[in-house]
């Protein structure tokens, strides 16, 4: 069988637990826009995990909300839960003694996946949730095959600390710390306080700095709403991304329904839109006072 997955910790995590039940040769890193594109084939040798459902495929787990909003199919074989990570489904799925070794990185996907983390999770994080950072296509520091193949082979062979010690997982490691650390700088900068919002407009930047997207809300611990700016490819669209603090689970907003009036779209607590930039500045601004209305 081959494993089709999503090249991040949950996928990991995923591989982990799936290698151990299923006699698999290959994994293949996709993203769900593949799937839902049709850009990937998908055959009856594929076990499908962390991705939206394909018709084709052998077996299939997921745990995202808007797999169900695609339309979920009427028998398949595997599991489809709400849950915190495809990886406690899969875990939940074959409840098998061989898995019990890895409740643990299964508890600290789960925490990763859904972004329960704390303050130190975010400015100095270690373990599992580090080892996440460096998967995370967010961070930055891209993803490749060979580095997951490893991760995987490695989760299942030695204790995570081992894992982090490793020169490739080490690299990204430091280089993690060096993008956040210039990243906090430049945040300080670019970002203001508008009520329960926080504001960062990285425009005047000449190249869009990367760091951890949960910094944020360690800098504004009041908010509980972060929007940001920055310009699309060659300016073309200004790109706005909403989210709620992650730190403070206090807002009553939808940001998948006020990016859907300007375009864009997601869900409930992160959502993105892209803007006209002659019109970027009003609709920011009424973007802004969404968020403050809806509190
Ligand atoms: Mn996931």
């Amino acid at each position: 069988m081959r494993l089709v997955t999503r090249g991040d910790l949950d996928g990991v995590t995923s591989a982990v637990l799936i290698t151990t039940m299923e006699k698999i040769y290959s994994i293949e890193l996709i993203h769900p826009q593949d799937i839902t594109d049709k850009k990937f084939e998908i055959t009856g040798e594929d076990i499908i995990a962390n991705l939206p459902y394909h018709p084709g495929c052998a077996m299939w787990f997921d745990h995202h909300e808007h797999s169900k909003t695609d339309g979920l199919p009427g028998n398949f074989k595997g599991s489809y839960v709400i849950a915190p990570s495809a990886s406690r489904v899969i875990y939940e799925y074959y409840s098998s003694d061989k898995l019990k070794r890895y409740e643990y990185l299964v508890d600290e996907t789960d925490r990763f996946d859904s972004a329960q983390l704390t303050v130190k999770d975010i400015t100095d994080p270690d373990g599992v949730i580090l080892l996440g950072y460096t998967v995370d296509s967010r961070s930055g520091i891209g993803r490749f095959n060979r580095y997951f193949i490893d991760l995987v082979n490695w989760l299942k062979t030695m204790p995570i600390e081992d894992v982090l010690l490793k020169p490739s997982v080490a690299e990204r490691v430091k280089l993690l710390r060096e993008n956040n650390a210039a990243f906090l700088d430049i945040l300080k900068k670019y970002s203001r306080q508008d009520g329960n919002v926080v504001v960062t407009d990285f425009r005047p930047v000449n190249k869009t700095p990367i760091g951890n997207r949960f910094l944020i809300y360690t800098l504004f611990p009041e908010t509980n709403v972060s929007v940001r700016i920055q310009w699309g490819p060659e300016k073309r669209f200004a790109a706005v991304t909403i989210g709620h603090n992650i730190l403070n689970r206090t807002s009553r907003s939808d940001c998948g329904q006020i990016c859907s009036k300007f375009g864009g779209g997601g869900h409930r607590g992160a959502a993105a839109c892209p803007l006209v930039p002659e019109k970027a500045d009003q609709q920011i601004a009424e973007i802004i006072e969404s968020l403050k209305r809806e509190g």
